[in-house]
């Protein structure tokens, strides 16, 4: 599966390892730092992708059959024709929050929906290109279950919350809010493993990554954003590495490795362009991640037709 490692303060130990288990394709491991600060330091590797019934890297490799999509016309999503997503956000908590807490995981829902709006409609940069995606709240819900609040990558827990929380079809994205196991900060599912599995469809976050939370520099929003970018068919911008299609978009310079931090104007493949580390499909800090391409905002809407929409 897909790592996503997180080097804080010049964690360099954490960087190197993480490539190793890119290779090896191990889905998580514990933090190389002390073990004091664990979750809150976050000198550890986040798994940050992943899709059901495949094996280690399988889920990041090009599936034969993505590639057969319904034409959608490229202008298309340039000419600004919205996909409204409707959003249910899950909390799941250890215990009882009180009302106060209740109402402030309520806000929070709404923060990460703005925030997600803001980077999906362009506003995030001047160089942000506005996919048609927006996400509309229909619902938060709040589940007391120890066990499924530390629910873990294809846990048992995980199976048993989503099955007992998730609701709508291909086109609703269910958003499930937990203390996640395992130092990540979310996974999800891609879309064409909906129809083979369709309880399991949707993306995990670790509530802290949320807008305000306690997992800097992961904290504010991006992980919800970049989890649903692979909830609606794109890659990491380092898939595949300097090879000519990479994550198969055309207008994401190809890259040799995730650019953890900010590292700005990186050029690690020969191929044209700088390595696009402010993308939302990177590794990066939520600081430094900032946007889509035209060419993402494409890639979405063929799978967002072929995969999720009813019509
Ligand atoms: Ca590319
Ligand atoms: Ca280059
Ligand atoms: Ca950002
Ligand atoms: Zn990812």
């Amino acid at each position: 599966m897909s790592v996503r490692a997180v080097a804080r303060s010049g964690a360099r130990l954490a960087v190197i390892a993480a490539l190793a288990l890119l290779a090896s394709g191990v889905a998580a491991v514990a933090p190389t730092g002390t073990g004091a600060v664990q979750r809150a330091a976050a000198d550890c590797f986040k798994p940050h992708s992943a899709q059901t019934g495949a094996r280690g890297t399988d889920e990041v490799r090009v599936d034969p059959h993505i590639e057969r999509l319904r034409e959608v016309p490229t202008m298309q999503a340039r000419l600004g024709g919205e996909v409204t997503v409707p959003t249910y956000i899950h909390f799941i908590t250890a215990t009882k929050l009180s009302r106060e807490e209740q109402i402030a995981r309520e806000k929070l829902a709404d923060l990460q929906i703005r925030k997600l709006n803001r980077g999906y409609s362009g506003r995030s940069s001047t160089k942000a290109f506005s996919t048609p995606f927006r996400f509309s709240l229909m619902a938060t819900d709040i589940t007391v279950n120890s066990a499924w609040s530390t629910m873990k990558f294809r846990s048992a827990a995980e199976a048993e919350a989503k099955a007992a929380l998730r609701v709508g079809g291909a086109d609703t994205l269910n958003i499930y809010a937990a203390n996640i196991g395992g130092d990540l900060l979310g996974w999800a599912t891609f879309p064409q493993r909906y129809e083979n599995n369709p309880t399991n469809d949707g993306v995990v976050l670790l509530t802290d990554s949320m807008p305000g939370g306690k997992a800097a520099p992961y904290n504010r929003g991006d992980t919800a954003t970049h989890e649903i970018g692979h909830w609606l068919g794109l890659y990491h911008t380092f898939q595949d590495g300097c090879a000519p299609k990479n994550d198969l978009v055309a207008d994401t310079p190809a890259e040799r490795r995730p650019g953890y931090g900010c590292p700005d104007g990186r050029d690690s493949c020969r191929a044209d362009g700088v390595d696009p580390i402010h993308n939302f499909m990177d590794y990066s800090n939520d600081l430094c991640m900032d946007r889509f391409t035209a060419g993402q905002a494409d890639r979405m809407l063929s799978q967002w037709a072929t995969f999720r929409s009813a019509g």
